[in-house]
């Protein structure tokens, strides 16, 4: 197996801005924010809002990682539960579902503090509904209030400002957090109940993974004919089949580009729970068990951590 070059580790620049804050005309809120998870999507979002001026008190499993933070006018502390002690509304993104429940229910974990009242718990790392609802029953158990905030963009969009929230729960902590969603998202959608929110944001996740296979798998055929793919992709941009997201994977497929803005593990995790969701219902979903093979291959032959794009690397074998 030939060997792969895992993608390098940006790190975050605490200079850059999105265009469109300038525009977004944003009175903070004068609560004070925790956030638990400084990876890409943390960081990004973190960075924007100490720069909407936001009182923003962090923590991060890897300490290292809090530091610019510290320099920009953030707080640190050394546990989840010191920061759920020092802020008003605790947001927490981390990688999966097992991540996330750790820092809730873990050691020095959100519920060690036992009272959560006039505390605020907002979820955006990617989970499924049955985790969501678990952690929403933790929280409200010790008189918490708990909003689900999945978070729907790659890494990119983030770093633009563009992200679309997907909110469920409970809707005075949704409005609490006006000023921050606008500092990091678009468009902002409350949809219900926990778990509506997870569930939507996983249906997006199904068709951008379908997409991708379904793309990755037809320019492979076009590579085995010795097609030029950036032809194949200049015809396709004059098609109605055309998106912004599929060129733009297809150009990076062609480039043998695969700078992760949304990771091969995080879509391969997000199919995952989706095929976890829909064997709960006895929904049947081929297509979507088959991508997910597709992906996990891709995983095994060292691409978790490059872009989702990476899966055309395994379609052209
Ligand atoms: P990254 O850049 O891979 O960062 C993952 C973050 O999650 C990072 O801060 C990790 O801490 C943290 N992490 C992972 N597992 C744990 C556990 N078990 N306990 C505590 N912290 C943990 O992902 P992104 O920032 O791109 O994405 C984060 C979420 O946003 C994800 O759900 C996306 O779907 C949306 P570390 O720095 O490794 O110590």
């Amino acid at each position: 197996r030939p060997v792969v070059t895992r993608p390098e580790t940006q790190a975050i620049d605490m200079n850059s801005r999105s265009n469109t804050l300038a525009d977004r005309d944003i009175v903070p809120s004068d609560q004070t924010f925790g956030f638990l998870g400084l990876g890409m999507m943390g960081s990004t979002i973190v960075k924007d809002l100490i720069y909407t001026k936001h009182k923003v008190v962090v923590w991060n499993r890897t300490i290292d990682k809090c530091q610019p933070f510290v320099d920009a006018g953030a707080e640190v502390k050394d546990t989840p539960m010191d920061v759920v002690e020092a802020a008003d509304i605790i947001f927490c993104c981390v990688s999966d579902p097992k991540g996330a429940k750790d820092l809730v229910f873990g050691n020095c974990g959100v519920l060690q503090l036992k009272d959560l009242r006039n505390k605020a718990y907002v979820e955006m790392s990617t989970i499924d509904p049955e985790t969501s609802m678990d952690i929403g029953e933790g929280i409200k158990q010790c008189n918490g209030r708990y909003l689900e905030a999945q978070i729907h963009g790659s890494r990119q969009e983030a770093a633009e400002g563009m992200l679309i929230i997907l909110a469920g729960g409970d809707r005075t902590v949704f409005e609490e957090c006006h000023s921050c969603f606008k500092t990091i998202a678009k468009n902002t959608f409350f949809l219900g109940n926990v778990g509506n929110a997870c569930k939507v944001n996983l249906i997006l996740q199904t068709i951008l993974g379908v997409s991708l296979v379904g793309l990755a798998e037809a320019l492979a055929l076009a590579d085995r004919f010795s097609i030029s793919l950036n032809d194949i992709i200049d015809i396709f941009d004059l098609t109605s089949m055309k998106s912004p997201l599929l060129l733009a994977k297809g150009k990076e497929m062609a480039k043998g580009d695969f700078n992760p803005q949304q990771p091969l593990s995080h879509m391969q995790r997000d199919l995952r729970l989706v095929l976890n969701m829909a064997e709960n219902l006895d929904q049947s979903m081929p297509v979507t068990s088959i991508t997910n093979e597709v992906f996990k291959h891709t995983k095994r032959l060292g691409y978790s951590e490059h872009d989702s794009s990476a899966v055309f690397v395994r379609s052209r074998f």
